[in-house]
């Protein structure tokens, strides 16, 4: 009798022992967003649009000196807007892929491939509105410019790392660039807690009262989300769905939640808080103006 290769090649063995691994490499698994993750997109999308236009209907009832704070919340949930915008159509996201190995007792390990959703838009989105965030409370706090500085260079470090350990392929790439988040991270809540505490104790009471619950609320929300990519992006536990609406969550607390927040009640205080006025409320003065055609007359 001839023997067709066919006849023999075990695709898919199967024993009631052990799995045997076969020759055959198992296809890949794709891990991505459901239904409620997509529908959890598309609400904050609403959400953040609805919350920009709030914002920006607020800033115009305002006169010009007073109306820093508007327009910088006003700027992050228009980002957050257009990420959840790009993140809901199905932009701003690829899969990432990874192989998990599994040990047996008594045959070879055995592989298996996944593919896993990132929204890379997120880390664009928080590249550029959690600078702004802590611009936000470190003008509240009158934090020196030196620290604001620290501050925005170490946020905009852990979430550009956050982005490289998302994509890390192996543990000691992703898990070593989520360490060096975290220390940045660390110097954020520095920032925030020891030097903005500090800056706004010579301020008046009712500045450091809100301050300390404000940047307290910021620093309790802001350690969720590294607790939260640990579970998702990092050890796979959760599903992409679960990590969508965790994001979600958080995101709209941090943002327009917040940002009412910190407008209503600068709006109660207007007429303790400081009124800008030179460069933001005039543009350049009389003498910083440059002419044009000056230097043709000499
Ligand atoms: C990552 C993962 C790496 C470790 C750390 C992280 C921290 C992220 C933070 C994000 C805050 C986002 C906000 C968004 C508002 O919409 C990048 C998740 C520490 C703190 C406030």
């Amino acid at each position: 009798m001839i023997i067709h290769p066919d006849m023999v090649k075990p695709i898919h063995a199967t024993t009631s022992v052990a799995p045997i691994p076969t020759v055959i490499p198992n296809p890949i698994i794709h891990v991505h967003a459901g239904d409620t993750g997509h529908k959890t997109l598309w609400v904050v999308v609403v959400l953040m649009g609805l919350s920009s236009l709030a914002f920006y209907g607020m800033a115009f009832r305002v006169p010009v000196q007073k109306r820093l704070f508007h327009i910088l919340t006003a700027f992050i949930t228009t980002f957050a807007f257009l990420s959840y915008f790009a993140m809901a159509t199905g932009d701003g996201k690829n899969y990432h892929y990874y192989t998990e190995t599994e040990t047996h007792k008594r045959v070879p390990p055995t592989h298996q491939k996944f593919g896993r959703e990132v929204y890379w838009a997120r880390y664009i989105d928080w590249s550029v509105t959690t600078p702004l965030l802590l611009l936000d409370l470190a003008l509240l706090a009158g934090l020196s410019g030196a620290n604001i500085l620290v501050a925005i260079v170490a946020d905009v470090i852990m979430i550009l790392t956050g982005l490289f350990a998302a994509y890390g392929t192996t543990d000691g790439q992703k898990w070593g660039w989520y360490a060096w988040a975290c220390i940045a991270y660390l110097v954020v809540v520095y920032q925030l807690a020891s030097s903005g505490r500090a800056a706004v104790a010579t301020k008046d009471s009712k500045t450091k009262a809100f301050y300390a619950s404000i940047a307290g609320f910021t620093l309790i929300l802001w350690t969720i989300y590294p607790i939260i990519w640990a579970l998702s992006e990092g050890a796979h536990i959760i599903s992409v769905d679960a990590e969508i609406i965790a994001y979600a969550v958080l995101d709209i607390l941090a943002k327009p939640v917040f940002g009412f927040w910190l407008l209503f009640t600068h709006d109660s205080m207007s007429s303790t808080s400081p009124s800008l006025e030179g460069f933001w409320a005039n543009g350049f003065g009389s003498q910083g103006t440059l002419r044009v055609g000056d230097d043709d007359e000499a």
